[in-house]
This record gives C-alpha cells, structure tokens and sequence, in this order.
C-alpha cells in the first residue's frame, strides 16, 4: 500500500531466470502483490518467481500481449504497475511514479526512456526503431508522446472497464497507450533510467518493428470504423 492505495505489479516473462531474480529483489516494500505471468518458460522463472514470493500465473497461449491481459485479470488493487523481467526497468521509482500520478491528478503514467540515461541500455539502431514508431503513433492518432514502446507503467486498475485491450503481441504496449490517450484519460510520461537487460535478448527486432507499424494502422482503421469491440484478439 502507498499514500492509502493497493498496488500490484504485473511482470510478464519468458525465460527470465537470470533477470526475475534482481528484479523482484528490487521491488519497493509499497507494492501488494506481485504477479509473474509465465508462458511456459523453459528455464527456473517461475521457480524463482515464486520462491521470492510472488505469484505465479502460467499462461498457454503465447505472447506479451497476452500475458499482460491475463496478469491485469488477477490484479484487484486500486492501483497496477508494470515492468519486464530482465532488470531494464527502474522498479524502485514505482513509489515516485506513483506520486507523480497523484500529483498530476493523471489515470495513466508511463516510463519515457528517452534521452537515455545509458546509451549502452539500447543500441542505435533500436533508438532510432523506437523514434519512428513513435512518431508514427503521434501522427496517426494526434496524440503526444516520447516513448510509445515503453514497458513500464502505472495506471489506476478502473480505467481497464473503458481500454479495449485486443494485442496478445508486442503491440499491447501501444494499445494501452493509445487506448488511454484516445479515451481522453489524463497520460502522462515521466523519465526513467534504462539499464541493460540481463540475459539474452529474443527479440527479432525487424520483425517486431513491422508488427508495431502494421499494428498502428490496423488500430487506426478499427478507430475510423468503430469496430473495435466486435473483431476478434489480433
Ligand atoms: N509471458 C510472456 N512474457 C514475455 C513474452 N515475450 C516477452 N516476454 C517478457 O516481456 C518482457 C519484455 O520482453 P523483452 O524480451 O525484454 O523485450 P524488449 O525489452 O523489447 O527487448 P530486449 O532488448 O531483449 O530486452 C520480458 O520480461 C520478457 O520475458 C511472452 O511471449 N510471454
Ligand atoms: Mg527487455
């Protein structure tokens, strides 16, 4: 609890074991519960996750997206943080950015890399991968944002009745961003370090690229047509 709020906080992963431990040895006295959403990690995870006391949700069907959507049904706090598994996040600034909500009166904050405080968090060509979709997200939907693709942030869990959350993929971090912002709900950013993952990498970084900008467009046309309730998970 923090300043009279009930917080959880949502991790998902795959295949973290070296990342999850300094994560949750990390994690503020503030936070209720914690909630590790594993999609059939192959190594010691969920093990750990939850021999650190966190509680471990295993989903079957694959994806980031997913595992977010499934991980925000067992959150019954006021209000829901996020971070990844891997240590890249600052999750002892969950209290500030808490109070930075408060603050700001806003429903929705979310961590802006950007600058970086440690070039050697994200090489070049993935800064410059992370800038153009986000100003492809600002200029299709009219909005303001630094870091379309970050993967922390700290939201009052209310405001998930009004999100259409549809992305079992990467792109559920644009979603919510976009979600919230076109929903006129108070967003706003708040700078955060950066720090290089633990653990390899497994991300295809082209393929990810075209499937956040594939997304953006897909998302606009549902916005356009209003058909964003009845089409099926993307
Ligand atoms: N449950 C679950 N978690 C996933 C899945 N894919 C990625 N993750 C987790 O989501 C978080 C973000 O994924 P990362 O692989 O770190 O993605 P990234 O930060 O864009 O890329 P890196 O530069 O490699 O860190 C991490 O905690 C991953 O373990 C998945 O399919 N299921
Ligand atoms: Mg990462």
């Amino acid at each position: 609890m923090y300043k009279n709020k009930t917080i959880s906080l949502v991790i998902p992963c795959l295949n973290e074991e070296k990342g999850i431990h300094q994560v949750l040895s990390r994690i503020p006295p503030c936070i209720d519960t914690t909630i590790v959403v594993d999609n059939g990690s192959t190594d010691q995870t969920a093990a750990i996750a939850s021999s650190l006391g966190a509680q471990v949700i295993s989903e079957t069907k694959k994806g980031y997206g997913r595992a977010y959507r499934t991980g925000f049904e067992y959150c019954r706090t006021d209000i829901i943080a996020t971070t990844d598994g891997d240590g890249t996040y600052p999750v002892e600034l969950i209290p500030d950015m808490i109070d930075y909500l408060l603050e700001q009166e806003a429903d929705f904050v979310s961590g802006n890399r950007f600058p970086l405080e440690n070039e050697k968090a994200m090489p070049s060509h993935l800064v410059c991968g992370n800038k153009v979709i986000t100003l492809i997200l600002c200029r299709t939907f009219g909005v303001k944002i630094q870091d379309g693709l970050s993967g922390m942030w700290i939201f009052y869990r209310r405001i998930l009745d009004q999100l259409v959350l549809k992305s079992n993929r990467w792109s559920l971090s644009q979603e919510i961003k976009i979600e919230s912002l076109m929903h006129g709900l108070p967003f706003r950013e708040f700078h955060i370090p950066y720090t290089p993952r633990i653990g390899m990498t497994k991300l295809g970084p082209i393929s990810v690229g075209l499937e956040n900008m594939a997304y953006l467009f897909w998302h606009k046309i549902q916005w356009m047509t209003n058909i964003r309730e009845s089409t099926h998970d993307e």
